[in-house]
């Protein structure tokens, strides 16, 4: 079927212009509908030069000098407004990565106890590593009672006030020293975001320069704290990934089957839910409903957690929440924390799917609360899935209209895996990396963003460096516009260049990783730091990069806060709320690399923002003489 340009300038995923035309049929609105609404966004807000700290203002900054005010109420200017939106925004974002890592550390304490409803220790070599890492002893003791010290010297991190975050010191030595000088060594994780809040509260912190530090400090407390603590805690209990098949996309989603997708990010409401969905008494309720099974697929980053570690099926990415509610094929869009959009409320009531929100945390119009808490994780999570078996058969069949989009991919490559899939090793990779056939690595990650057509930004950009011969980690919902766009599979190698294919095919890998979900990022610094340390040289090094194609969330600002300060360059795909200040602008493009070794990059175009990174990639390694 032909679309309207309309449509395809909105999206390359056919499913999506599938979706958008039935959209568009039945009068629905989307993300993209609201987005052109929206225009033109405000001015002030895009340069960052608007502030509401305090109620004086609201007080906005003139971007020109002779038509409108230069300073706030209070006196600040907009290099000091926009450094403190800035440090905000990554307080926002360490705040939820780090969140979600301590909910991780809960269950892991409420497993130890033995009070949890359904948990189990899965990875008992990584709780050992882990332990050894902590310094806990383990001599003679029980795995539960490991896992009891392990969890409460991980729950510790949050509330430190002194020394420093554990994980932090996996960073090669010569980083350590780098963030000692500057003063952005984090203590505790909550420490780091508070601080952010006292210092951007009026009349505190007003030097750009000294905001700026604390929002790298409070982001490396995120990076190397609370998402590697998501991270590794996750592993420990619901198992380290292993490479895996799967696949993506909207077609996933069964037309004779009850359909469940979990939305959001913590793997420990979707594990449970994918457990109960097996439970025999419901599949038999399912069936006797008329359906021929229970099918759960996930959506954005919990998606990931569940493909990475069971292979289970992802319907799509951020931009597509709302798209898989129009297939009215949906009995239960069952959700928790972070990037679920408010607007499902509305939707779900255009059809018969059951909104189901279940953290005390996030609580939506139009949704059913079901709170899900973990001493009756299993329990409760079998409410849930009964809840959407018993919706099957208020399902209309005529709405129902599911694209048949749908790709092979490979998951699950943790830093374990790729080890593993070494041999081992990193001397094979390295090597690789010495000879030239593999130029660089490159971490591609973070979300959708209507400003640009949906996973342009993304596909666009890995396959410029897949093809220059750089290796592509992804997480996020880079990971599954890649997955979508077939670059997951071992055959993907031949849109590779000749070095990087011949690399993959010896070793039966994509030229394109995935390693999880946002806060898997984390595995990506592990990778990082291995590879630094084994060339004895420090991150900011290493021709590797980094890109945000279409980011838009408050996490993605933490996240590529710690990205540049662990030392690696970083393309951002759309223009972060900082122009209205020429000295921060400054700040991250260029006097950051003199501070951390790395500074960020904008650029909008993905075939040049590729070529930036490898331009750097290619710097580096003549740096190394290589
Ligand atoms: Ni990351 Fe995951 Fe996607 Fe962006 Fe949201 S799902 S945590 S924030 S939108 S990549």
């Amino acid at each position: 079927m032909a679309y309207n340009e309309n449509i395809l300038n909105k999206s390359i995923d056919p499913a999506v212009h599938q979706m958008l035309a039935r959209a568009e049929t039945l009068g629905l609105e989307t993300v993209w509908d609201r987005y052109e609404k929206m225009l033109p966004e405000c001015g002030f807000g895009e340069l960052g030069v608007c502030c509401r700290n305090c109620n004086m203002g609201p007080c906005r900054i003139s971007p020109f000098e002779d038509q409108g005010p230069q300073k706030g109420v209070c006196g600040a200017t907009a290099d000091i407004i926009v450094a403190r939106n800035l440090i905000r925004m990554i307080a926002g974002g360490a705040a939820a990565h780090s969140d979600h890592g301590r909910d991780l550390a809960h269950t892991l304490l409420l497993t130890a106890q033995g009070k949890s409803g359904g948990y189990k220790i899965k990875d008992e070599t990584k709780l050992m590593a882990l332990a050894k890492e902590y310094g806990i002893d383990v001599n003679g003791r029980s795995k539960e009672d490991i896992a009891l010290a392990l969890a409460k010297n991980v729950y510790a991190e949050f509330g430190k006030q002194e020394g420093y975050v554990q994980f932090t010191r996996r960073a090669p030595d010569k980083r350590l020293a780098v963030w000692q000088k500057a003063g952005i060594d984090p203590r505790g994780i909550d420490r780091e975001i508070v601080e952010i809040m006292h210092r951007t509260h009026i009349g505190v912190d007003n030097d750009p320069v000294n905001l700026i530090l604390q929002g790298l400090k409070a982001s490396i407390a995120d990076g190397w704290g609370g998402s590697m603590i998501a991270t590794e805690i996750s592993d420990v209990l619901f198992g380290t990934p292993t490479p895996t098949r799967s696949t993506v996309n909207l077609g996933v989603i069964k037309a004779d089957q009850v359909n469940i997708i979990v939305h959001g990010h913590e793997p420990v409401l979707s594990e449970m839910i994918m457990a109960a969905s097996n439970d025999p008494d419901l599949v038999s309720r399912a069936t006797a409903a008329g359906a021929a099974g229970i099918n759960v697929t996930g959506m954005c980053c919990t998606g990931n957690e569940l493909m990475m570690r069971h292979g289970i099926p992802i319907a799509g990415n951020f931009l597509q929440q709302e798209l898989a509610v129009i297939t009215g094929a949906v009995e239960a869009m069952i959700v928790d924390v972070q990037c679920i959009m408010p607007s499902l409320g509305d939707l779900c009531e255009c059809f018969h799917t059951r909104f189901i929100s279940t953290s005390p945390k996030a609580k939506f119009p139009g949704a059913v609360h079901m709170q899900f808490n973990e001493e009756k994780a299993l329990e409760i999570a079998k409410s849930i899935v009964e809840s959407a078996v018993d919706n099957f058969t208020n399902r209309n069949p005529a709405k129902v209209f599911i694209p048949d989009e749908k790709t092979d991919c490979m998951a699950g490559f943790s830093t374990e895996a790729i080890l593993a899939a070494l041999g081992g090793t990193l001397d094979p990779l390295l090597d690789a990396i010495k000879s030239g056939a593999v130029k660089g690595i490159a971490g591609v990650v973070g979300c959708n963003n209507p400003k640009i057509k949906h996973d342009h930004g993304h596909v666009a950009l890995v396959r410029e460096l897949v093809k220059n011969n750089v290796l592509v980690v992804t997480t996020g919902c880079n990971a599954i516009a890649c997955a979508k766009a077939g670059l997951m599979v071992p055959e993907a190698a031949n849109t590779a260049g000749d070095g990087l294919k011949g690399v993959c095919q010896s070793l039966g890998v994509p030229p394109v990783l995935h390693m999880g979900s946002c806060v898997d990022i984390s595995r990506i610094l592990t990778v990082c730091a291995a590879i630094a340390n084994a060339l004895d040289v420090d991150i900011c090094d290493l021709p590797v990069a980094g890109a945000a194609p279409e980011w838009m969330s408050e996490k993605a600002v933490s996240i590529g806060a710690y990205v540049v300060s662990s030392g690696i360059f970083t393309v951002l795909g759309t223009v972060p709320p900082v122009l209205g200040s020429p000295l921060v602008t400054n700040i991250l493009t260029h006097a950051a690399n003199d501070v951390v070794g790395a500074a960020f990059a904008v650029e909008t175009d993905p075939i040049k923002g590729a070529g930036l990174m490898i331009a750097h990639i290619e710097k580096k390694r003549q740096a190394l003489g290589l």
